[in-house]
This record gives structure tokens, sequence and C-alpha cells, in this order.
């Protein structure tokens, strides 16, 4: 079938059409574009860009692309055909995040390519998540909440169609694609015409304000889309020197030499302008933010498990103030606990804590560490494409609540949360391990 586009090519296209949509409708995200491409530039052409050893076929082309968007559904039915129309672009559900342990009524999953080409391709992502409408606590207002939603429709018909085309043929030729990603992108668009009265809101908002997010709307609007920076302490004092009010501590693991996981970093959502049902004035919600993130190796279950103990002893120790009045303190601990993870590419992957692709660039054969040692394999770390799932919140807050029922809960919700979608997430870790086999064997070929 070859007139059909290939899903790489939609997921790249959609990527692109969503990242001028929300430069329209979020200004402060054009800047902040603007700041990263520069902080990247400056590191691309520096010594550093050699230590992170970014590898040359993947990553060079694909870090000025968009990263990551989110969106929040609300029902079942949504959600399954969220799944399907991502499906058209090569993107699938990877890991199930509880974001309830963390006080938020919602689960996830992230949208993404899988496999090393296509990720090298395109990596463009959106973190998905569903409210929990059981989360809430007042019986009439889940009535209305429910209600409200089971009377929106979020897909225009043409988006629906298109996507059982897509299933049923194969694929899309490349005017029903052009045709696909305009439909698409009108579930992400911004309307600023709530569907709820303003006394509705105020109740939803009370209960909890991602619930009015998520209810109060036409559609599941773009919250953020995130540029991935090389390094996010240079692109965060931009954003600082541009005026905008960022966060005062960078999420994740901090500043190392070799980077790893996920650091991120945002500014403050929007106030924008909304109109009730029935009201005669404007009023106010706040929902669209912008963020950055530096994206560093994949870890293994090992060495997650390592950074999931040395970040919650740092939290044990201090927990930074929303106003930024200790950042200083738990930067100096977050760095001190940290001392314990390897610093250096070759501890990462000799005590298997981290992935890495391989590279053969002299042919010998033999032991894969005396190639290592002799340098005709080269590594090169395998970027983390997915998500902190528990913030810094979540686990504090795990660390108080009690472990047995929150076990149970969590794994209840997970399967409601697989029912919803229609499919099982996959693993990010066998993922991962899948791609650095393939380029071991790969290397080995080449270097016997
Ligand atoms: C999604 C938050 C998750 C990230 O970068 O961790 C996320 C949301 O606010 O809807 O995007
Ligand atoms: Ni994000």
């Amino acid at each position: 079938m070859s007139d059909f586009v290939r899903s790489d090519d939609i997921r790249s296209a959609f990527s692109a059409a969503m990242s001028t949509m929300y430069r329209a409708e979020v200004p402060a995200y054009s800047n902040l574009l603007d700041i990263v491409n520069g902080v990247n530039e400056v590191v691309l052409s520096s010594s550093r860009a050699a230590d992170l050893r970014i590898n040359p076929d993947e990553d060079l082309q694909r870090i000025s692309d968009e990263r990551h968007g989110a969106i929040r559904v609300g029902t079942a039915d949504e959600l399954s055909m969220i799944c399907r129309i991502f499906a058209v672009m090569g993107m699938f559900p990877v890991s199930y995040y509880d974001l309830s342990t963390a006080g938020i009524p919602v689960h996830a999953t992230a949208f993404r390519p899988i496999g090393h080409d296509a990720l090298a391709h395109n990596p463009f992502r959106v973190f998905t998540s569903l409210l929990r409408l059981e989360l809430i606590e007042d019986d009439a207002l889940r009535a209305i909440a429910e209600n409200t939603l089971s009377k929106r429709n979020i897909f225009t018909d043409r988006a629906v169609a298109l996507t059982k085309q897509a299933e049923e043929a194969g694929g899309l030729n490349d005017a029903d694609t052009a045709d696909f990603i305009k439909e698409v992108l009108e579930t992400f668009r911004w309307a600023e015409d709530a569907i709820v009265t303003a006394d509705v809101y105020q109740t939803l908002h009370d209960a909890h304000r991602l619930i009015a997010d998520v209810v109060g709307f036409q559609g599941p609007h773009i919250n953020h889309l995130t540029p991935r920076t090389l390094d996010i302490d240079a692109a965060q004092q931009g954003m600082i020197d541009y005026g905008l009010s960022t966060k005062a501590i960078v999420e994740g693991p901090p500043k190392r030499a070799c980077p790893i996981l996920l650091r991120q970093t945002s500014f403050k959502a929007l106030e924008e302008k909304v109109r009730f049902v029935g009201a005669q004035n404007a009023g106010n919600h706040t929902a669209r933010f912008g963020e950055i993130e530096e994206r560093g190796v994949a870890l293994t279950p090992k060495g997650r498990a390592l950074y999931d103990r040395l970040l919650a002893e740092t939290r044990a120790k201090i927990l930074p103030n929303p106003d930024g009045s200790n950042s200083m303190d738990y930067i100096a601990e977050l760095n001190k606990t940290f001392a314990a993870f390897p610093d250096d590419w070759r501890d990462l992957h000799d005590d298997g804590l981290a992935y890495f692709r391989y590279n053969a660039v002299g042919g010998t054969s033999g032991d894969l560490a005396d190639m290592l040692d002799r340098g005709t394999v080269e590594i090169s770390p395998i970027i983390y494409e997915d998500f902190l799932p528990v913030s810094a919140a979540g686990i504090f807050q795990s660390n108080l609540g009690d472990e047995t029922s929150k076990a149970q809960m969590t794994q209840s919700s997970r399967m409601q949360f697989v029912a919803a979608l229609g499919a099982e997430p996959a693993d990010e870790f066998s993922m991962y391990q899948a791609i650095q086999d393939q380029s071991l064997q790969h290397a080995l070929g080449q270097a016997v």
C-alpha cells in the first residue's frame, strides 16, 4: 500500500500543526521555544555535546522538534477513541501513572512512538489523563459532572470517520492525512465557551481545580507543549531573564555530568477569559502553562529503584517550599544524596543502572568489556522517553499513608484504566531493553 502516508510522517505533521496552533494560542510558548533553541545551539557547539554522547543518527535532528504535550479527558469513551486516533499516528500507550497518590484525581498513560526508528523519526508524545469521577465525594456533584460529560462530543464526525477508514484500509493517503490532521487538531483547540454555568464551574473547582478544567469545557484543550532542552539550568535562567514566572526548583534528579531520566520546570498557567453558560460577563480559568524538560538516559529497574530511593531520602530531609524560600538548601541536599548515583557513562553501563546503544567503530571480536575498553565499541545513552509518575509530593504522601490499602487501590484503578483504554499499556523497561539488545546484536555483528 505505497500510497499510504507512513504513520511516522502523520505524527510529525500533527506535532508541527499542534505547535503552530499552540504558538498562536499561547504567545509565551513561542518565547519558550526561542529560549530553548538558543540554549541548545550553545550546547551543541560546545564540548558538552560530546560529553553527552548524543547519538548523531538519533538525536541531533530531533532535539528541536516538539517533545510532549498533555491533555485530560473525562470518560472511558473519550479515552478509547483518543487511543485509536493516536494509533493512526504510530503512538501507543506506554506505562500507567496513578496520580491519585499525589492527591490528583486522575490516572494516565503516555501515547508515544515505540521502537528505535519511530522514536528517531519523531518522538512526539502526549501524556493523557483520565478524570476519576468516582473520587468526587459529593453524589450530586458527581451526577452533574457525569451528565455534563455524557452530553459532550470532543471529536468531529470527520475525525472519527477517517480514523475508522485508516483502521479498515490500513492507512490514509495524502489528502485524507491532511484532512485527518486538521480534524483531529480541533479536539485539542482551546475554546472560550464553557459548557457549564459559573456556579457549577465554581462547585467543580472547589472539589478540585482539575475537575473544573476537564468537565467545564467542550474539549480536552492541550494544556502544555514541552520542548526538550540540553541544559535546563541555562534555559530556566533564560526564562527568568525573559520575565516568565517559573517554578522555584527544577523537578527530578540534580544537575549531573551524565543526565539521567528527566528534569522539568514550568512557567505558571495563564489566566484566560472564558464565557460561562448564561453569564453576562467574562469569567476566568487557568489551565495552560509552559514547560521545558531535559532528558537523560533511561534507567533499568535497578537504576530506577536507586533513583526513587535517593529522591525519597532527600525529601524525607527537606521538602522544597513552593515560594522558593529554601531552594538552595533543597538543591544542596539533592546533590549530596545523589552523590551515591554513579555519574560516569561507563559506570552506569557496567553497574547495570542505565540502558545504552552500542556502536561498533572498529572491527574486532572478543569480550564486550574489552571492546569497550579498547574503544572499538562505543556506548551512547538511550534517552528516557517516559514520565516520572509520582511527583515529589506523591512520594512524600505515600510515605505517610497506608501502603497496603494504597497498593490495592492502585491495582483496581489500573484495571479500570485498562478497560477504559481498551488496551494494555506497554511496559517501558522492556522496550528500552529491546532497543539495547537489538543494538548490541547489530554492533557485534559488525564487530566480528
Ligand atoms: C499532565 C502532567 C504530566 C509531565 O510533564 O509530567 C506532564 C497534566 O498536567 O495534564 O505533562
Ligand atoms: Ni508535561
